[in-house]
């Protein structure tokens, strides 16, 4: 078992939601091993391609072309450059995505937070100003783990308590992976949220029962479609990817991923430069070293000390 391997294991044990069960098994099951393995063994080719090189350093031309080595060089650094792109969602899929419901007071967003949670969590009342402090809570949405976090209404207040709420909300919308953001009629504040807010927003119309389109948490109307957009929009990518394809999950793997994409560039532009071949080779060298170092070939000892150091005995 590797380094990524063992750390699947954790991920499984941990795992809240299906989501984070099938990426935990793919990746135990050698998903992201094997794609690692391969990379690796396409830079140390693309190593060989410009041995003759290394070796015959005054003759023009070698058995290689150099449109050949340019093109070996690319499909290394896409693929690398593709794996990359998926730590973002990768890593909100461990942590759960960051949703936080924000809109006026009265807006309905208490109602909601329960309603998405599916118990009767945060206090609703038919008073403006009922939700002084955030309130976050785990809840699994269309398969996929969330951070729900429920807020002050936003509004202009000299009440301190409220104001102090308010203060929270917006450092949770700082922080925010997504913000829903709730109106039970066109909100004339909403566009002035919006250019603050820089995560993605969606927009939803409130207590539906009382006309027009939108949600409703007396009927459940809209309900599933609001459901289906968080996920789409917190994690549109792996449902593209689906689960075959290989994602990263960790910080540890995207700076891994990032130093062996530096060092690809860096080979490149050394290359077309005029720096001679074995001065290049290094930096190919240097990327392999980084993946080797994510890959992490461990011994048993190694698994216990640095994967399962953080359990707890008889979870
Ligand atoms: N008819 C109807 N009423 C709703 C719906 N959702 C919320 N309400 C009512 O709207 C009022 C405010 O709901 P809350 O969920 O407390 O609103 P809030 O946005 O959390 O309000 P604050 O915490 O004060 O910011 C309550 O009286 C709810 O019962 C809905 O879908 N339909
Ligand atoms: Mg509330």
């Amino acid at each position: 078992m590797d380094l990524v391997q063992a750390e699947a294991t954790a991920d499984l044990i941990d795992a809240g939601s299906p989501a984070q069960r099938r990426r935990a098994l793919h990746q135990l099951e050698r998903g992201l091993s094997d794609r690692l393995a391969a990379l690796r063994a396409e830079i140390l080719e693309l190593e060989a391609l410009i041995a003759y090189d290394i070796d015959f350093p005054e003759e023009d031309e070698g058995p290689v072309s150099p449109e050949r080595v340019r093109r070996a060089w690319c499909v290394v650094r896409d693929r690398v450059a593709d794996l990359l792109k998926t730590a973002p969602e990768g890593e909100r899929l461990r942590e759960g995505a960051l949703l936080v419901i924000a809109g006026r007071p009265n807006a309905g967003k208490s109602s909601l937070f329960n309603a998405l949670l599916g118990t009767e969590r945060a206090i609703v009342t038919e008073i403006p100003g009922t939700t002084r402090d955030a309130i976050e809570a785990p809840a699994v949405i269309e398969g996929f783990p969330f951070r729900l976090v429920d807020t002050a209404g936003l509004r202009d207040t000299d009440e301190r308590i409220e104001r102090l709420g308010i203060e929270v909300s917006r450092q949770y919308l700082a922080a925010a992976d997504l913000v829903l953001f709730c109106e039970e009629r066109d909100d004339p504040s909403r566009d002035a949220f919006l250019t603050q807010v820089s995560a993605p927003v969606v927009v939803v119309r409130t207590k539906a029962d009382r006309g027009g389109a939108g949600v409703s948490v007396l009927t459940g109307a809209g309900l599933p479609e609001l459901r289906r957009r968080l996920a789409e929009v917190a994690f549109g990518q792996l449902l593209a990817l689906g689960d075959v394809e290989p994602v990263v999950t960790r910080a540890r793997h995207r700076t891994a991923l990032e130093s062996a994409l530096r060092e690809i560039e860096a080979f490149w532009a050394a290359r077309t430069s005029g720096v001679d071949a074995a001065a290049c080779a290094t930096h190919l060298r240097a990327a392999v070293g980084a993946l080797d170092d994510l890959i992490g070939a461990v011994t048993p000892e190694d698994v216990l000390d640095r994967v399962f150091a953080a359990f707890c005995v008889g979870k």
